[in-house]
């Protein structure tokens, strides 16, 4: 093992990968990056430049061979359970899990951050905000001062949460979603593409339209 070198493992090795791995390779802090997906495959070499070094059994062996970062690059639209459990089988292995943040994201030094978050290219965490782990705040979403962000939630490209938005545990916010300013989300709910969100959601609903109104 190189003592002292910075080597990380991306878990899942789809779309999301994709965007997690750019944004690695822009903010250039690590010696190495590898792919550890659910099947073996030699002929992924991520934009030619990340190989797959293994399967989920293999991480044991990878953390002996040095590689001491980890990141769950599954990504999720609506159910969290599979990034819960690989998220959860990197911390039992004793990984470090860092965030990553592209270089052109905007983050505010006064909000804080749980691990394992990602936030995506010109996306916007404004100050006063909490953002729990394995949260995805992705490409050009605009989370406004003072939201709460719960863990595994995803923030998709466009959505803006405006200031002091409470956002529970594995909700989805679509892509382009607006959120009033000081409403909750409650946890697991689903907000869906466009949506204009003007009044409090509740627990695992799915809502959707402009007023955003429940699915029946
Ligand atoms: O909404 C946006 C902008 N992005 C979405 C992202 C957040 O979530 C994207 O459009 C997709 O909807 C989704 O991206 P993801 O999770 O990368 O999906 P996909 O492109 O289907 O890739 C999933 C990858 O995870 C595949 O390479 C699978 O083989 C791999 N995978 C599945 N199960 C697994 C496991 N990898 C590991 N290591 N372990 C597993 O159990």
């Amino acid at each position: 093992m190189l003592t002292g070198s910075r080597k990380i493992l991306l878990i899942g090795g789809g779309g999301h990968c994709r965007s997690v791995a750019d944004a690695l390779i822009r903010s250039d802090q690590y010696d190495a990056i590898g792919i550890v997906d659910k099947h073996a495959d030699d002929s992924e070499k991520m934009f030619g430049k990340i190989p797959v070094v293994g399967v989920d059994d293999d991480l044991p062996i990878l953390k002996k061979d040095g590689w001491n970062f980890a990141f769950v690059t599954v990504g999720s639209v609506g159910n969290t359970d599979l990034r819960r459990k690989l998220f959860s089988g990197i911390a039992s292995l004793g990984f470090r899990i860092p965030n990553i943040a592209d270089p052109s994201a905007v983050v505010s030094e006064n909000s804080t951050f749980g691990k394992g978050i990602f936030i995506g290219k010109n996306t916007i965490v404004n100050a006063g905000s909490v953002i729990g782990d394995a949260a995805i705040l992705n490409t050009s979403s605009v989370i406004e001062h003072d939201c709460q962000i719960g863990a595994f939630v995803h923030v998709s490209p466009g959505a803006v949460l405006c200031g002091g938005v409470r956002v529970g545990d594995d909700a989805h916010i679509g892509a382009r979603a607006v959120v009033k300013q000081y409403l909750t989300i409650g946890d697991k709910s689903i907000v869906g593409m466009g949506s204009v969100v003007i009044r409090d959601i509740g627990s695992d609903v799915t809502v959707v339209g402009c007023p955003a109104k429940p699915v029946v």
